[in-house]
């Protein structure tokens, strides 16, 4: 058991028959390859869930499942209104007497997510006697964005190369591709963007689409389309044009036929995701044109084929002398209501970069006319990467619960994505992801987890993160509630843990220079100031923390009144971002009655002894995982621990400097002095561009 099978491992349920009642048989009259995926799919699970294959019937018998739409069954015994194409319904229901299960859609992609769900169900506990289950997809865009390079790097990839072998595409297709489809239907994800958002112009040229048109007839039956990032000058590169411009006739007309060259190849692809003027990245604003031209540009040369095209607010300027936290808003809020109706602005969680914490990124809800997409990064960048066993569940819940207040109380960020607040039709999330060659696909057992964990929160944002744990363990472990209990509870406090040993209490971006792995909130002299941890925890002799307030930056003037008048003051704001939005002073009283400076200390404390608590709960597990994959989670727990403990040291080696106050009674000073951890050096860290 080397982690290859995922969550979908289908162990044989300890349930007392109840799956052997419900799932004797299978009736599956659907043809089209997803129809046929869908029973395929729930065969395989139920053989392994069951211990037995079940029988495939050609009617509906007592304990059999039954596939079914209306075109396969007209006189359907489930209402399917409101599910739409990928929706499910699950019922049990009595057939002249016969008790049968039916798993109904409108459209075959339903079935799919439908035995799904049902296998989840049968692998979680669930009873199956009397199920009455309606679920539709609250978002309808789900995808995962590879920033999988074409030498087959991947850029903060942490689970080996990139696992499209573009080198033998298009010819040979591997089990792998299937593999991964299968994973990504299983919790709901309906496309993926195949390549880097720092893109090359190669992946526009003939050989490329083909190579993506193979993958995409991989996908197909399982619900995926493809999409592809786009360098913004591909129409120079790649034929001589002499600009980029987007409202040249030229280069409009170039990306006009480019599109149609894909969709030949790919009648379904799915459009294309922008990073423009970011980063390096050439874009719109080279030629004097905004995100909004450049959008609407590639928009048009999709539409006809009803492609969409999602552009990246993650944008700061080298030259703009603003609070890096405000550029996106400052950029984007002035453009809301000019983007073409098959645009969304897909808009990173927070305002400066996939941290272990940030507020929500004030563009939700300041865009009404427009679609935001969300982007999550799964892989974890600043998370501690493959080893820190940090699940984002809670990180993913956190933003999408966070109430905007745009349209008064309740309008949360969950509300804002789905189109609910302002009743657009096309919405979507995205997720970073975290998958590579390795063969646990992700880098180490648990960062399974977040890879599920946004599968399942795209498809359904109300879920509980805690929820969500206690499904995958139960699927990737066992449903044992010995070995479920102590995974879900080391899973639920993981994230806030890496928070207290990385960067406690709203502090952000400390992190190493290029591969932002481990402490380094001494650096100073890199070229732009945002590159330079100081830059954003500003410590100094009286305390430490970013004034966002009008007294700083006034970043806080762009969330809307509620939010900007809780957040003016730091006694108001949650202390979880109070130096997000506050310089405060090291002996400012925090609510426990200590002082800033000794505040911190005990959050770096109490991350450092949660690692501590979860090798315990670990070691503890050992009679009940297999060899491998407990042998590999305790190697990494062991690191983790040494790791937070580096960060906690580090952090107040440096601090110590500027604070000058004195380790809080019964703390342990920093194991070595500033300059040891300065001296540190990761040349081959992975993942880094
Ligand atoms: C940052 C990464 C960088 C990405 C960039 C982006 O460090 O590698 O290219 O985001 O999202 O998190 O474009």
């Amino acid at each position: 058991e080397d982690g290859y099978d995922l969550w979908l491992r289908h162990e044989k349920v300890r349930d007392g028959g109840n799956l052997a009642r419900h799932a004797a048989a299978v009736v599956a009259p659907g043809r089209s390859a997803t129809a046929l995926a869908a029973r395929d799919e729930l065969m395989r699970g139920l053989a392994g869930a069951n211990g037995a294959a079940p029988a495939l019937v050609e009617k509906p018998m007592n304990g059999a499942i039954w596939l079914a739409t209306p075109a396969s069954a007209p006189d359907l015994p489930v209402k399917l209104d409101g599910l739409g194409e990928e929706g499910y319904a699950i019922r049990s229901v009595t057939l002249d007497g016969q008790s049968v299960t039916v798993i109904a859609a409108n459209g075959d992609a339903g079935l799919l997510y439908g035995a799904y769900a049902y296998l989840r169900l049968a692998e979680t506990g669930a009873s199956l006697d009397r199920l009455d289950i309606r679920s539709a997809p609250r978002m309808k865009l789900r995808l995962l964005n590879h920033w999988d390079n074409l030498d087959g790097t991947v850029e903060r990839g942490y689970a080996g190369q990139s696992i499209w072998d573009w080198w033998r595409l298009p010819d040979w297709k591997g089990p792998r591709y299937t593999d991964y489809a299968r994973a990504n239907a299983s919790i709901g994800i309906n496309g993926t963007v195949l390549n880097n958002v720092n893109a090359r112009s190669d992946s526009l040229t003939a050989p490329y689409i083909a190579k993506a048109a193979a993958l995409a007839d991989v996908f197909r039956p399982y619900g995926i389309k493809v999409y592809l990032s786009v360098k913004w000058t591909a129409p120079m590169e790649l034929s001589g044009l002499r600009t980029a411009d987007p409202l040249d006739p030229a280069v409009a007309a170039w990306w006009k036929a480019k599109a149609a060259e894909i969709y030949r190849a790919i009648p379904d692809f799915g459009g294309f995701l922008v990073k423009a003027n970011s980063e390096g990245q050439p874009g719109p604003q080279d030629y004097k044109r905004t995100h909004a031209d450049g959008a609407n540009m590639l928009a048009a040369a999709v539409k006809p084929h009803g492609g969409i095209v999602m552009w990246r607010a993650f944008v700061y300027a080298h030259d703009n002398p603003d609070d890096r936290a405000k550029q996106a808003y400052s950029d984007f809020k002035p453009l809301d209501g000019q983007f073409a109706d098959n645009v969304l602005v897909q808009v990173k969680n927070g305002a400066i970069d996939f941290q272990p914490r940030e507020p929500f990124h004030p563009l939700f809800g300041a865009m009404p006319r427009t679609p935001l997409m969300m982007e999550f990064q799964i892989t974890k960048e600043y998370l501690g990467q493959s080893t820190h066993l940090t699940y984002l569940g809670p990180l993913f819940e956190e933003t999408l619960k966070s109430d905007t207040f745009a349209r008064g109380k309740g309008s949360t960020v969950a509300r804002v994505i789905d189109g609910s607040l302002e009743g657009h039709k096309l919405t979507g999330i995205a997720g970073v992801a975290n998958i590579g060659a390795d063969r646990d696909w992700s880098g180490s057992i648990f960062n399974q987890a977040d890879w599920y964990a946004f599968g399942r929160l795209a498809w359904d944002p109300d879920l509980s993160a805690e929820a969500i744990a206690r499904e995958w363990a139960a699927q990737t472990f066992s449903t044992d509630a010995k070995v479920v209990d102590p995974i879900v509870a080391m899973m639920m406090g993981s994230r806030e843990a890496a928070v207290d040993y990385m960067t406690p209490l709203g502090l952000s971006h400390v992190m190493g220079t290029g591969h932002h792995y481990g402490p380094a909130p001494w650096i100073s002299e890199l070229a732009r100031p945002e590159w330079n941890p100081v830059y954003y925890h500003k410590a100094d002799a009286q305390g430490i923390g970013f004034d966002r307030t009008k007294t700083g930056s006034n970043a806080i003037a762009q969330y809307a009144p509620p939010v900007a008048k809780m957040l003016a003051d730091p006694k108001k704001t949650p202390e979880r971002d109070l130096l997000w939005f506050h310089h405060v002073g090291w002996d400012a009283k925090l609510k426990s009655g200590d002082t800033l400076w000794n505040g911190l200390i005990r959050h770096y404390d109490a991350g450092v002894a949660y690692v501590a608590a979860m090798r315990r709960t670990w070691d503890g597990l050992r009679p009940h995982v297999d060899a491998e994959r407990f042998a590999q989670t305790q190697a990494f727990l062991g690191i983790q621990h040494r790791e937070a403990k580096w960060w906690r040291d580090a952090s107040i080696a440096y601090f110590q400097t500027l604070s000058k106050r004195p380790m809080p009674p019964g703390t342990a000073a920093p194991e070595h002095d500033l300059n040891w951890y300065k001296s540190l050096a990761f040349p081959y860290a992975p993942g880094n561009p």
